[in-house]
């Protein structure tokens, strides 16, 4: 029976809607947490578009979002200090005897517990909280993963409207028998700026015992959306138990010679491209930010886990990213976040096409250009962090699989991250193991640099995943690894780096070459063409590439671009494989020795061709051989 609680604190209306819903262990939960962090008022959101517009005009009332003169078109700031993901406070709870590696951030599962139930005490006085259910994946498929999320803010509510699948009918469809994750959340006290206030007392802890997340005292959406990074951390864990995965990665179709459409997952840390890639504007895009991946029939198969876009606004301009700003433009449903709203309700961002506004309001409150902060640095126009929230149904290349609960058959996989200096534009692994190891958990990216032609510091980022793992490294990068076992057919997997730079610091490729570059790799992926084999992977062929710039671009390709591009930088790749080992070797718990035995064989094709030609081949000389 449904808990006395419950019946005390809902009102009538909103208790219904939860009796429909037949599983007891869901009404405890929200029992409980109704008792802990004691709101005023509680709504229970179902799939109706009533109880949905319900929490959209509640944003615009208590101030979370602000109306744009646009119709559809609202802003949200989060705190100066809540622009991005708290790493240092975002903890996986680990239960007694469990260990996980340095990297990831990790904290007694018991003592933390008592800490965040003791940071949600009442802290939803005075609020409403928003239930909301939801489906990770798409409904009625292998891939659904049903999400319960509590909520005292109207912000996030309304974003996981635009992101992610509803789900009440789900949960009442499968009842008792539901393995759903939960996510408990409150902003917290807010301030002025109904923004979170208590900064020093913001968490985000991870429960695997019991698939919960806590999130206290934050509003920016990657540490408060729970169905992104916060659910993926817990479907991480899920899949490794039953042998799928939870990956960091856009999903797109590639279309090929006579229709074929092939299609393909990219893994980027954030802030390297991976947004724009699922946008190309020949492509179709399923997703831009998580898949699952299950083996069906032999094949893998992949779902974009949202129906939604949190995309980075930062440098988005009509030429560029057209698709994006047309949308952004549209009268589509759209949330901005800490950008520039100027006093007739427009926008600007870092890096939008047109003048910046004299002054406007931003994520630092009242802005005027040349503007400083505390510590003298000028304020920007826009957070570098900023985003927008959208519907993906309001794309004109939104592929027709992505409600698809099937999902995509994949025939390419992607990595790619800012490097300047070390890979080549685009290569393909030799092998399952080989792309898994040598591109996947070698994935580096470089912090921007400060000046000009200066590295940049590189980060660590296995399959751009190390943020959301919930697993030691060494059990991802197995399951990685086995996930080839029993397939009739591999994926092909492949490199990309669209930030190589020359001795000056200038970029060798332009952001449009990427348009290429997904052309070439859906030809290899059917074995179309042939390839260059390169001691660090296989190579486009110079007459191939020329072929497809012209028909893609309506470029004539330079043979000294290509020879420049594609040259192997045998010094840069051996330094990284020296990098990489040690990282395994010391940051890494009980690294599998393949991982140590894959690098080996890349160093020592480095070393041979280096004996032959130097330490900067061009890329025709192992046509030859
Ligand atoms: C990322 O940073 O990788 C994002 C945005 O996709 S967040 O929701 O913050 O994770
Ligand atoms: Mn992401």
């Amino acid at each position: 029976m449904i808990s006395n609680i419950l019946k005390e604190k809902i009102d009538s209306e909103q208790y219904e809607k939860l009796k429909r819903i037949d599983n007891p262990e869901l009404h405890e939960f929200i029992a409980k947490y109704i008792e802990l962090c004691n709101p005023a008022k509680v709504f229970v959101c179902t799939d109706d578009e009533e109880d949905i517009r319900y929490i959209r005009e509640v944003t615009v009332k208590n101030g979370e979002e602000i109306q744009l003169a646009a119709p559809n078109h609202t802003i949200h700031f989060d705190n100066y200090f809540d622009q991005a993901r708290d790493k240092q406070n975002t903890k996986i709870l680990l239960p007694e005897g469990i260990k996980l590696d340095k990297a990831i951030n990790t904290a007694p599962r018991k003592e933390s517990l008592d800490e965040i139930h003791e940071i949600m005490k009442d802290i939803m006085n005075g609020k409403e909280v928003y239930i909301r259910f939801f489906c990770l994946g798409p409904t009625n498929s292998e891939f659904s993963q049903p999400v319960m999320q509590m909520t005292d803010s109207a912000y996030v509510a309304h974003s996981e409207d635009l992101l992610y699948r509803q789900g009440f009918e789900e949960f009442v469809r499968q009842g008792r028998n539901a393995r759903f994750f939960k996510i408990v959340h409150s902003a917290g006290e807010l301030d002025e700026r109904n923004t979170s206030k208590n900064l020093g007392r913001r968490r985000v802890y991870i429960d695997l015992e019991e698939n919960i997340v806590y999130s206290a005292n934050t509003q920016y959406g990657g540490n408060t959306i729970g169905l992104k990074k916060l659910s993926m951390r817990l479907a991480i864990n899920r899949g490794y138990k039953e042998g799928w995965l939870t990956e960091h990665m856009l999903v797109m179709g590639v279309h090929g010679p006579n229709n074929r459409v092939t299609y393909f997952t990219g893994a980027f840390p954030s802030l390297c491209g991976k947004t724009s890639t699922s946008m190309l504007d020949n492509e179709t895009v399923v997703g831009d930010d998580i898949a699952y991946l299950r083996k069906k029939d032999g094949r893998v198969r992949a779902v974009n886990v949202e129906k939604g876009i949190f995309g980075i606004i930062m440098g988005v301009n009509s030429e560029d990213d057209p698709i994006i700003w047309d949308a952004l433009h549209s009268p589509a449903e759209i949330i901005f976040s800490n950008i520039l709203m100027t006093p007739e309700g427009g926008v600007h961002w870092i890096g939008k096409d047109g003048e910046i506004p004299e002054k406007g309001v931003n994520h630092c409150g009242e802005w005027y250009k040349g503007k400083k902060d505390e510590s003298g640095n000028e304020i920007p126009v826009s957070h570098r962090n900023a985003r927008f929230t959208i519907d993906l149904k309001n794309f004109d290349n939104l592929d027709p699989t992505l409600n698809d609960p099937k999902g995509v058959e994949v025939g390419g996989m992607v990595y790619g991250g800012r490097d300047s200096d070390t890979w080549v534009p685009i290569k393909e692994a030799f092998g399952w193991a080989h792309g898994i190891i040598a591109y996947g958990a070698s994935l580096e990216s470089e912090t921007t640099a400060a000046t000009l032609g200066k590295e940049g510091v590189r980060k660590f980022n296995p399959m751009s995943n190390l943020d959301f793992l919930s697993i030691p490294i060494r059990d991802y990068i197995n399951l990685n690894l086995d996930f080839a076992k029993g397939l009739e057919k591999e994926p092909s997997i492949f490199a990309v780096n669209y930030f190589l730079k020359d001795k000056n610091g200038n970029f060798l490729n332009s952001r449009e070459d990427k348009k290429v570059w997904y052309k070439w790799a859906e030809l290899r992926a059917n074995r179309d063409v042939d390839a260059i084999d390169a001691p660090t992977g296989r190579i486009p062929k110079y007459e191939d590439l020329k072929k497809l710039f012209k028909e893609v671009l309506n470029k004539d390709f330079a043979k000294e671009d290509y020879n420049e591009q594609f040259k192997i930088r045998v010094k840069e790749n051996i330094a990284k494989i020296d990098r990489i080992e040690e990282i395994y070797r010391t940051q890494v718990m009980d690294a599998p020795q393949v991982l140590f035995d894959v690098l080996e064989e890349q160093r020592k094709r480095l070393l041979s061709a280096r004996e032959k030609y130097g330490d900067y081949i061009n890329p025709e000389e192992f046509k030859k051989t």
